[in-house]
């Protein structure tokens, strides 16, 4: 048995139930498998990929707190240091009721390469809970997240570990976890990412896993000589990455033409009208039923579906698993060009493969949603530097950082012999650089 297959086989026997986990394990060692034999000897004697998919350090806590009605509720919150060779370790917090280890575990470790991917100095972590803040009072919300960090702040800092937003956790959540940070460390310090701009957030974090997201499709679709302009774009989703996805898609000419959340999808041919549509999920939280009943061109459909519309482009924003076999057939029937994944690994293996063996341009989600991470360690730059840098330098940026992580993940794939295979560009790539730091900082 291979290397490779022993540590998978290990992962999935010492870690039962963790579906999600054993997915991305499976999908990262299968694809760095032939850079994986090149240094068989070394790393088997030095257990490297045993070291890489067990995270540094997880921590698992209760997290009472009193309702609006004073009855006590408790959740369970989570937080999964991955490996720290590489930087500090940094990533998202996501609150949503299917929260538990196994999916932090799977968020935690496409982290580590995402985070390599971007070429700034971060590790990999993943936090969260199965705390539900749909239907929750603001002050449900300001009391869950200051429980919350009342155990999280124990184990976080600027320089050792700095969580972010994700599902579930945006500027308002973010805002009240750093208040509690502070009155409890009495530190004021770059500790969270996506902060407000009064008090230390950066210019362009709120749009950049969208912005990114388009930055890296639009290189890509450009490589093969194609234009973004007049492309239908089918988006899942409707929170912070789908949004500033569709914003931007917007300004470089595309059409997105659908948009959805987890009650039901819109379709609207007409392009998805962006000002009612931040209206309704930003300032209202409604629902996306809200949306069609105010936008006489759309069509509103109850449940999944979204990958049954004829497009050009698809970019899943939602969730992982929302792309399954079937979805992948319906998109490739309907002759998608290019798929590239905003969220985190919306694709089934099956669907991924499924896409590669039709010549489908696949943008793996550890390449085209680094965005967000990327301009939070900006962030954390300004923060350490104590300045602020515009709106157009950091949206350059970050330009430039999907670029080069497209040129990157090309390169990785041309030199081993898988040209236009995102998926093991993308994970050689981000595992080599990972790999070489953990070799040269010993058995840690
Ligand atoms: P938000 O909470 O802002 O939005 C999530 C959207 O996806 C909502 O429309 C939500 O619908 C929908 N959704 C979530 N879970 C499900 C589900 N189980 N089934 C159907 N729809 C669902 O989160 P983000 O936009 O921040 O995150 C979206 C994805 O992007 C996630 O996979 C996240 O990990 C990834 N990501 C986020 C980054 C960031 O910077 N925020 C960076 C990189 C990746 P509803 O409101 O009905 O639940
Ligand atoms: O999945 C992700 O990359 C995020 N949720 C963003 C993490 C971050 O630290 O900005």
């Amino acid at each position: 048995m291979s290397y490779v297959d022993e540590v998978i086989n290990q992962i999935k026997k010492e870690n039962p139930s963790e579906p999600e986990f054993h997915q991305t394990v499976t999908e990262v060692l299968k694809s760095i498998e032939p850079a994986v034999l090149e240094k068989e000897e070394e790393y088997r004697r030095d257990a490297l990929l045993e070291r890489l998919t067990n995270p540094e350090r997880q921590i698992k806590f209760r997290v009472p707190w009193v309702n609006d009605e004073g009855e006590v509720e408790v959740n369970t919150g989570y937080r999964v240091q991955f490996n720290s060779a590489i930087g500090p370790v940094k990533g998202g917090l996501r609150f949503h009721p299917s929260v538990n280890l196994g999916i932090i575990k799977f968020l935690g470790f496409e982290q580590i390469f995402k985070n390599s991917l971007t070429g700034l100095p971060i590790g990999g972590a993943k936090g969260g809970s199965n705390f539900d803040p749909k239907g929750k009072s603001d002050r449900e919300v300001m009391t869950f997240c200051q429980n919350f960090m009342t155990e999280l702040y124990k184990y976080i800092n600027a320089d050792r570990d700095v969580p972010a937003g994700d599902i579930g956790v945006g500027a308002r959540e973010i805002g009240y976890l750093f208040g509690q940070y502070k009155k409890i460390t009495g530190q004021f310090e770059g500790v969270l990412t996506g902060k407000g701009l009064t008090y230390g957030g950066s210019l362009a974090r709120t749009e950049a896993t969208g912005y990114g997201l388009l930055y890296f499709t639009d290189t890509l679709l450009k490589n093969e000589d194609i234009s973004i302009k007049d492309k239908d774009i089918i988006v899942s989703g409707a929170g912070n990455v789908a949004i500033y996805a569709i914003e931007k898609a917007k300004q470089l000419g595309g059409n997105p033409i659908t948009a959805s959340d987890s009650t039901g999808w819109v379709y609207d041919p007409e392009g998805i009208d962006l000002k009612l549509l931040k209206e309704i999920k930003e300032v209202r939280r409604g629902r996306m039923y809200d949306y069609a009943a105010e936008r006489p061109s759309a069509e509103y459909h109850e449940g999944k579906g979204v990958w049954t519309v004829d497009g050009d482009i698809a970019l899943p924003c939602a969730t992982q698993n929302e792309i399954d076999l079937n979805d992948a057939k319906a998109l490739v029937d309907n002759d998608v060009i290019a798929v590239c994944e905003g969220a985190n690994m919306p694709s089934t293996i099956d669907a991924t493969n499924y896409f590669l063996d039709n010549d489908v341009l696949f943008g793996p989600a550890k390449a085209a949603n680094a965005g967000g991470v990327a301009v939070s360690a900006l962030e954390m730059t300004q923060n350490s530097e104590r300045i602020h840098w515009t709106f157009e330098q950091v949206d350059d940026m970050l330009k430039n950082i999907m670029v080069n992580i497209f040129n990157n993940i090309s390169n990785a794939a041309d030199k081993y012999n898988k040209p236009k295979n995102f998926v093991v560009g993308a994970n050689i790539h981000g595992f080599e650089q990972v790999a070489d730091a953990m070799q040269s900082q010993g058995i840690v």
